[in-house]
């Protein structure tokens, strides 16, 4: 195994998983194999000419319905800009505290610490339990990771651990840089959502259409690799049912917008980006802590869903080249 190989690990912990009322089936783990063999191996990397690159880390809660997979699919496809440097099953719930660490919390502190030079981008598609812990176990790491985490229902299932992590930017490290999309209470905002709700859902765009007219029989089996092809592995969301969601890829059209859609500023998440627009609640206090824009639900998903048939038009794109 290269050093590249060893960079990248899928960690996976059923049980811890189950406590958050999600079940992996043997149909997740094989496709996280999947994503994972994809990227030991650098395989097909796009015809990209960019020089900038990220180094991230996802968190995620896959299991249930597939969004997060679908999620999945979109990181490995810009993988000449996204370096991934792990996927961990995040945990919980529960507040951090001594001896709890985890597989996902012992991935975030040694990556954090991995490159002086280079801040970790850890992307949080579930509970933020292992973050917390993270944080909890090695505060020195805060000003070495960028976390962006999609809220909401991951809070609603672990509030204790949002909880230590607002406490821990108050009384320890009020620099934290924090984009916290989907602030209680549930639905009240979740700026996320707009990556599948609203925008231009007519012809191919539409999130049913998309998958049937850019995605199956496209891709490869990757050199035999895979019994089929990339495309037609791709699975559909539950809700709305059969179609696109990928209810967490805003945390990677963050990173991909500046440098693809030419709007969009990575540390400056109150620009206008692909990834959603945010505003600071307490800049005097904290800096760098970001949330959904000061609006209801619709104008907060308007701010993604208005760069709709760009990001898709990209993706589809590289589609045809995987
Ligand atoms: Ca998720």
């Amino acid at each position: 195994m290269n050093t590249k190989s060893k960079s990248f690990m899928v960690h996976y912990n059923k049980t811890l998983y189950n406590k958050v009322n999600h079940t992996m089936t043997q149909a997740d783990i094989s496709i996280a194999e999947y994503v994972s063999r994809i990227a030991d191996k650098s395989i097909s990397k796009p015809k990209s000419c960019n020089s900038m690159t990220y180094r991230v880390l996802v968190s995620t809660d896959l299991g249930g319905d597939p969004d997060d997979i679908q999620s999945l699919y979109r990181l490995i496809h810009y993988s000449d800009v996204l370096k991934v440097e792990g996927i961990t099953s995040c945990t919980g719930p529960g507040r951090p505290g001594s001896g709890r660490e985890t597989d996902g919390s012992k991935r975030i502190i040694e990556r954090a610490f991995a490159a002086s030079d280079e801040a970790l981008w850890v992307l949080v598609w579930g509970s933020i339990t292992d973050v917390a812990q993270a944080l909890h176990d090695a505060p020195e790491i805060a000003s070495r990771i960028r976390i962006n985490y999609i809220g909401s229902s991951n809070t609603v299932n672990d509030p204790d651990a949002r909880d230590y992590m607002y406490e821990f930017m108050t009384e320890q490290f009020p620099e934290l840089w924090w984009i916290e999309n989907g602030v209680l209470p549930k639905l009240s905002h979740d700026t996320f959502r707009g990556v599948y709700q609203r925008g231009e859902q007519e012809g191919e765009w539409g999130n049913i259409a998309f998958i049937e007219q850019n995605i199956r029989g496209r891709g490869s089996n990757h050199g035999g690799m895979f019994e089929e092809l990339c495309g037609d592995a791709f699975p559909v969301a539950t809700w709305p049912e059969g179609s696109l969601k990928e209810g967490d890829s805003p945390t990677l059209l963050h990173l991909l917008s500046p440098i693809f859609g030419n709007v969009g500023n990575v540390v400056d998440p109150t620009a206008e980006s692909w990834g959603g627009q945010y505003r600071k609640p307490d800049p005097d206090r904290f800096p760098n802590y970001y949330t959904d824009l000061d609006a209801n639900a619709e104008t907060c998903q308007k701010t993604i869903s208005r760069w709709r048939v760009e990001y898709l038009s990209h993706w589809k794109e590289r589609w045809g080249w995987y």
